[in-house]
């Protein structure tokens, strides 16, 4: 074992030294340095072996062939993809490609996801992706998940997710566990905050756009930063499709909606509209913006507002002084923002203020009712530790916020801290655990519903610095486990994983219940089995077919079945410059048969599960013989599970 470089300065002392207002932004910036001193970290650490081994034999470690008892639902930021790992294990189950293309699957490269990418494309994208010689974005920034509600609880059936890196929603069918949608959203920038309308059920999805640009970004004004605008989205759930728009003043971070149904809520760092870290940071407050759905939603039914890019856009500015919005101050750059499962309570995470403020919802109709103080609806603000980010909440009205700066996650009562902002002597705060290191999101089971369980925490550590082997400069993130049942909460798991899992969900494994086979009929290749009707090809039966289209005789479509280990083709022919499009069908349908298509030397390979059916075309450039061969380990004689592809010369 190696010694942890010790700089002599002590963890706490350094950044106790910057808890003044202003310099917190430094720490933030050097928040790398702060972690440098391990001395103070491991003694804290010493004391809680006994408390883990005993929380050990409570259960975290579940038992090779036994199942976990939650889903944990992973975002993974720049990697573009949602990963599935099982609560309390922290096993990683699956990883579902969304906004990435994935080598395994061919998500990205298949025709059936290439469809999902490009349905709502928008014509500017379409440009910039041919000058690149692309068909799709093959990045996205996947910050954060969440699951479809009725009545504030998890309804098993979609799960939405963000990409900040290319302004798009997608949603993942929880029966399959795969994409069937992705959203590019017009006239909003970066969207960062999404979450879906918890009650009555999922109508909206509101998405948060995080960049100020021009209303219409066509380069008519640039430098003029007062032309900017954000734009805060709700996309009809069920459609993917806008459903409206709201302009606010201010950028855009996190969101949440309350159990009603009746607002949502984003969080705001640059009130200030600044261009600059040094202009962002300036204001002593920023706010959050309350949306009052109903107003929005008759406005948009009366007409009002603006039709841009097919989407009906509403003024709700400051300025404009309309019923869309109203916006309550908040100390210095806020962060999470998180309801409560006590359906009353929203808590924002002060980020550069050491603070939480709690809101009360039920107070909200008062600010659109009459010109009280919007901060009048502020009834709590307990001052936690440095850097408070997001807060998560078990079913015992305990309430437990990450603290960026200090690597502790604070356990703490919103009823204690309502007492005490009224004048109470009363400490909220409960406990403090260290983390490893530097946490973002934090979750509790089922804890952004009406039903929070009060096991388990994950806590999303960002750095994981000398918690694991070195694998070189680039670290895994860390996702600590930490059991939350007693008194004390006790880290029992460390999680390394990859870039870089924002946020994460978890939820009741009686909550969902994915397929094993799929069904032949499923909408997934709808377009592809119209292909196949026009072709006179059955895809439910055994097809070995080479058929050339009738119109445009470049085109040939290679139509296929397998079953292990026979794919119904063990070759076929077409000529030099041809655009092949292969069909195939898995007509296996036994539980974890999956077969693939990986076509030698032409950057084409796809999964296809049982019953299920994919799609890939490629051009066919150069004359030669060429193996395909399945590539999902699927009987014994899986490597003979191949065949060839002869591409005749056309004499050119
Ligand atoms: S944000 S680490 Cu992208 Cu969810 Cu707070
Ligand atoms: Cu089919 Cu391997
Ligand atoms: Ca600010």
């Amino acid at each position: 074992m190696s010694e942890r470089p010790n700089t002599g300065i002590s963890r706490r002392g350094l950044l106790g030294a910057t808890a003044g207002g202003a310099a917190l932004a430094g720490a933030f910036g050097g928040g790398r340095l702060a972690l440098g001193t391990g001395a103070g970290i491991g003694a804290l650490a010493l004391g809680t072996s006994a408390a883990v081994a005993q929380a050990a034999s409570e259960g975290f470690n579940v038992a090779p062939g036994q199942l976990d008892t939650h889903y944990g639902f992973w975002s993974s930021g720049q990697t573009g993809e949602m990963r599935i790992l099982g609560i309390p294990s922290m096993r990683e189950l699956m990883r579902v490609p969304v906004f990435n293309r994935c080598s395994a699957t061919g998500w990205g490269e298949t025709n059936e996801s290439v469809r999902i990418h490009q349905r709502t494309m928008t014509e500017k994208t379409k440009k910039q992706l041919a000058a690149n010689g692309k068909k799709v974005h093959d990045n996205g920034d996947l910050h954060h998940v969440h699951m479809s509600f009725t009545d504030g609880k998890y309804d098993g059936k979609y799960l939405f997710m963000n990409d900040k890196a290319n302004t798009r929603v997608a949603r993942v069918r929880a029966d399959v566990m795969k994409c069937d949608a992705i959203l590019e959203i017009p006239n909003a920038k970066a969207i960062h905050g999404m979450r879906p309308q918890k009650a009555p059920f999922t109508k909206y999805i509101f998405c948060n756009g995080e960049d100020e640009a021009p209303l219409v970004n066509d380069g008519t004004t640039m430098q003029d930063v007062s032309t900017y605008v954000n734009v805060f989205t709700a996309v009809d759930a069920e459609a993917m499709m806008p459903a409206w728009q709201v302009m606010v003043s201010g950028n855009l971070d996190n969101c949440d909606a309350d159990y009603e149904g009746k607002w949502a809520f984003s969080t705001s760092y640059n009130s200030e509209m600044g261009m600059t870290l040094a202009d962002m940071t300036v204001a002593e407050m920023d706010h959050v913006v309350i949306f009052n759905i109903a107003a929005i939603e008759a406005a948009v039914a009366a007409g009002e507002g603006q039709e841009l890019n097919g989407v009906r856009i509403l003024d709700g500015r400051k300025e404009a002084k309309s019923q869309f919005t109203r916006y309550v101050p908040i100390a210095n750059n806020p962060h999470g923002c998180n309801m409560a499962p006590d359906k009353k309570h929203l808590c924002i995470g002060g980020k550069l203020s050491p603070t939480v403020t709690v809101l009360d919802v039920t107070k909200f109709d008062t600010l659109f009712d009459s010109d009280v103080d919007p901060r009048s609806v502020v009834v709590a603000e307990p001052e936690l530790g440095l850097g408070p980010l997001h807060t998560a909440f078990d079913g015992r009205g305990f309430a437990y916020t990450s603290l960026f700066l200090d690597s502790q996650v604070v356990k703490w009562s919103i009823e204690d801290a309502i007492r005490a902002y009224a004048g109470e002597q009363v400490d909220p705060i409960k406990d403090k655990v260290d983390v490893q290191y530097q946490p973002g999101h934090l979750k509790t089971v089922m804890g952004e519903t009406s039903e929070a369980e009060s096991q388990w925490l994950v806590c999303l550590c960002k750095f994981s610095k000398d918690r694991f082997l070195n694998v070189g400069p680039l670290k895994p993130e860390n996702d600590q486990l930490i059991d939350i049942s007693g008194d004390k909460m006790v880290v029992v798991h460390d999680g390394p994983n990859f870039a870089e899992p924002h946020d994460a969900i978890a939820v009741a494994a009686s909550k969902l219940n994915p397929l094993s086979v799929w069904n032949r009929q499923d909408p997934m290749w709808a377009e592809t089995r119209k292909q196949a009707e026009a072709d006179g090809v059955n895809l439910d039966d055994w097809q070995d077919m080479v058929i050339r289209d009738k119109d445009d005789p470049k085109k040939v479509r290679v139509y296929m079945s397998s079953q292990a280990p026979n794919f119904a083709l063990e070759s076929f022919t077409v000529k030099e410059g041809d655009e092949v499009t292969v069909i195939v069908t898995n007509l296996d349908d036994i539980d974890d048969l999956t077969h693939g298509f990986t076509l030698g030397n032409h950057g084409v390979a796809m999964e296809i599960g049982p019953q299920m059916t994919s799609s890939v075309t490629f051009v066919a450039a150069n004359a030669g013989v060429y193996w395909y061969y399945c590539q999902w380990f699927c009987h014994a004689l899986h490597m003979e599970m191949r065949g060839r592809m002869f591409v005749e010369p056309t004499g050119a």
